[in-house]
């Protein structure tokens, strides 16, 4: 069949929204007719080549819409349900899946661009096969992914806000509850106020937080901040550093999520410093494939004991939390109307893109009518 999506042919460009040809679902693949996206900031680092991309590539990977069709294997995914595609595919039997960790699925692990599992293409354009980033490419109307990229939602769920727990809400608010561990009473700190940022600060308030520093250049945010849970807001590491000195009697903080657009490693010895003796900070933002050194302050590392931990789609288990976080939504506990700042629609991705660049949006969706 024929369909429309959002085409980078070569790092740097601009996307190209053309037609594509979209073949059937082979195996356990299936077809769904997408009805948002979200623009993440993954999404725009293979754009910039901080993260490596293979071109032409359909990127998008924060996506919900209904299934239309399914391969001739497809085992738990029917044609009529209503998906969010998880970034990360779980087969169930890897060992990560195994041992309850899916967000690090092996048949995920280095694929941020790819083709289908199988290794073919079932997207092309112009004569070319073309890529999807992370097995999904919801930058279209109509896409092919394997069923273990699905992960199926009540049908009351609206999709084009549910789309957003495909990847930033699940990765902001498992930092806080998964890979932080927040405790109640716990003072905690939030670095960058995005997508990823203000899931986990809302993660950090339902976990019980007595205190959540936000810091984000950009003033707008911070009164975002507060309607999502933030207690406290700085603009930038310095000004934090002070203030959550005065506010923690000098005890700082025991939780840091570093939900910055892109990561610095230039930046860590202040990051550090805002953490408390046992304190845990932990590095959910990407930093550059560049980038080869940082500046963590290695002493203090053992004589305060501090931590430091990656952390990939909330080391949450996506079939298990994302139809956890749409219930803690549809019960009114998680704001995702409040984390849409502006929708689009695919022929003005460029404008939303440009939009993220200028730091105007918390999330831009884009909205297939
Ligand atoms: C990212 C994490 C690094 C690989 C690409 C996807 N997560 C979501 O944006
Ligand atoms: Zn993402």
């Amino acid at each position: 069949m024929e369909t429309t999506a959002a085409i980078l042919w070569e790092q740097g460009q601009d996307w190209s929204v053309e037609t594509i040809e979209l073949d059937p679902p082979k195996g356990r693949e299936v077809q769904v007719r997408l009805v948002a996206s979200g623009m993440c900031h993954s999404d725009e680092h293979i754009v910039q080549g901080d993260l490596p991309g293979l071109f032409p590539i359909i990127c998008g990977h924060e996506g919900a819409g209904v299934v239309e069709a399914v391969g001739p294997d497809a085992s738990f995914v029917e044609v009529g349900d209503h998906v969010v595609f998880s970034f990360m595919p779980s087969c169930g039997s890897c060992s990560s899946c195994a041992s309850g960790h899916s967000n690090l699925c092996d048949n995920g692990g280095l694929l941020v661009a790819g083709r289908q599992i199988d290794g073919t293409s079932r997207h092309h354009a112009q004569g070319q096969d073309l890529q999807t980033l992370l097995l999904l490419g919801t930058f279209a109307h109509d896409t092919v992914v394997h069923e273990w990229s699905c992960v199926k939602v009540p049908k009351e769920v609206p999709l084009d806000k549910a789309c957003l727990v495909g990847c930033g809400v699940t990765t902001g608010w498992g930092s806080s509850v998964y890979a932080a561990d927040v405790q109640p009473g716990d003072k905690v700190a939030v670095v960058g106020v995005g997508g990823i940022g203000s899931a986990a600060i809302q993660g950090a308030a339902l976990a019980g937080a007595e205190q959540i520093f936000a810091i984000d250049p950009l003033e707008w945010k911070h009164e975002v901040a507060q309607g999502f849970g933030a207690t406290h807001t700085a603009s930038n590491l310095e000004e934090a550093a002070a203030l959550i000195e005065e506010e923690t009697w000098g005890r700082k903080c025991d939780k840091v999520i570093m939900a910055m657009g892109l990561g610095d490693g230039a930046t860590m010895d202040q990051v550090m410093g805002l953490a408390a003796k046992r304190g845990r900070v932990v590095v959910t933002n990407i930093h550059s494939a560049a980038e080869t050194s940082n500046t963590i302050p290695m002493l203090d590392l053992t004589l305060s004991e501090k931590q430091v931990v990656g952390s990939l789609f909330g080391s949450a288990n996506p079939r298990k939390d994302i139809p956890r976080l749409l219930e803690l939504y549809s019960a009114g506990r998680l704001d995702l109307d409040g984390m849409i700042t502006r929708t689009y629609t695919l022929e003005d991705i460029n404008q939303g893109f440009a939009d993220m660049r200028e730091g105007k949006n918390i999330r831009g969706v884009l909205r297939y009518e």
